[in-house]
C-alpha cells in the first residue's frame, strides 16, 4: 500500500474566515502532497512497504527519521482535514462531552488547556487531545510526532507549524489555535475517534 492524498472533505473556501482558501491550497496541495510523495519514495524497498500507515508511523519512529517524518505527517494531516468542518466548534456529542467534563472539569478548561498547549509548543509541531490511561489529556509534540508514538491515542490535533496559520494570522499563533478550537473543530469526527480509542 502506498500513500495517497485524498481530496479535502469540503471546498477550499469553506473554512473562511477562520482558515483561508489560500492557506488550504498551500497546506493541502503543496505541504501534504510533499509528505505523500517523499513518504512513498522512502517507503519503497523499506521493511515497512505494504504495511498499514499506523504501523509505518510506529515502526519507523526512532529507526528511520526520513520515513517517520513524512509518514507521521501524512497520518496527522489525513485526520487534520477531518478534524475541521465549516461552521465547526458547535455542540459536542454526549459521550465525548461527558468524558471531557470528567477529565477537565469544564469545557472552558479543556479549551483553555488546548490553546495553552498549542501556544507553548516551541517551534513546529502539534497540540492534541489524547486518550491516555483512560483519561483525555492535552499533549503536544514536535514536528511530525503524534501521541501514537508516545503511548497515547490522538482524538484531536491542531497543526501549529507556521504553514498552517502564517498566511491568515502571521505570528499570532494564539489567535489561530483559539479560532481552531472555537470555530473549526468537527466534534462528530473527534467523537468517532474517541469511541475507537476506548474500545
Ligand atoms: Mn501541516
Amino acid at each position: 500500500m502506498s500513500f495517497s492524498l485524498p481530496d479535502l472533505p469540503y471546498a477550499y473556501d469553506a473554512l473562511q474566515p477562520y482558515m483561508s482558501k489560500e492557506t488550504l491550497e498551500y497546506h493541502h496541495d503543496k505541504h501534504h502532497q510533499a509528505y505523500v510523495t517523499n513518504g512513498n519514495n522512502l517507503l519503497k524497498g523499506s521493511e515497512w512497504e505494504g504495511k498499514a500507515l499506523e504501523d509505518v508511523v510506529q515502526g519507523s519512529f526512532g529507526k528511520n527519521a526520513g520515513l517517520f517524518n513524512n509518514a507521521g505527517q501524512h497520518f496527522n494531516h489525513l485526520h487534520f482535514w477531518n478534524w475541521m468542518k465549516p461552521n465547526g466548534g458547535g455542540s459536542i456529542p454526549g459521550e465525548l462531552e461527558k468524558a471531557l467534563l470528567d477529565s477537565f472539569g469544564s469545557l472552558d478548561k479543556m479549551k483553555e488547556d488546548f490553546i495553552q498547549g498549542g501556544v507553548t509548543q516551541f517551534g513546529s509541531g502539534w497540540c492534541w487531545l489524547t486518550v491516555q490511561n483512560g483519561k483525555i489529556v492535552v499533549t503536544k509534540t514536535a514536528n511530525g510526532e503524534s501521541p501514537l508514538v508516545h503511548g497515547g491515542k490522538p482524538i484531536l490535533g491542531c497543526d501549529v507549524w507556521e504553514h498552517s496559520y502564517y498566511i491568515d494570522y502571521r505570528n499570532r499563533r494564539p489567535d489561530y489555535v483559539k479560532a481552531f478550537i472555537e470555530n473549526l473543530v468537527n466534534w462528530e469526527y473527534v467523537a468517532q475517534m474517541y469511541s475507537a480509542a476506548i474500545k
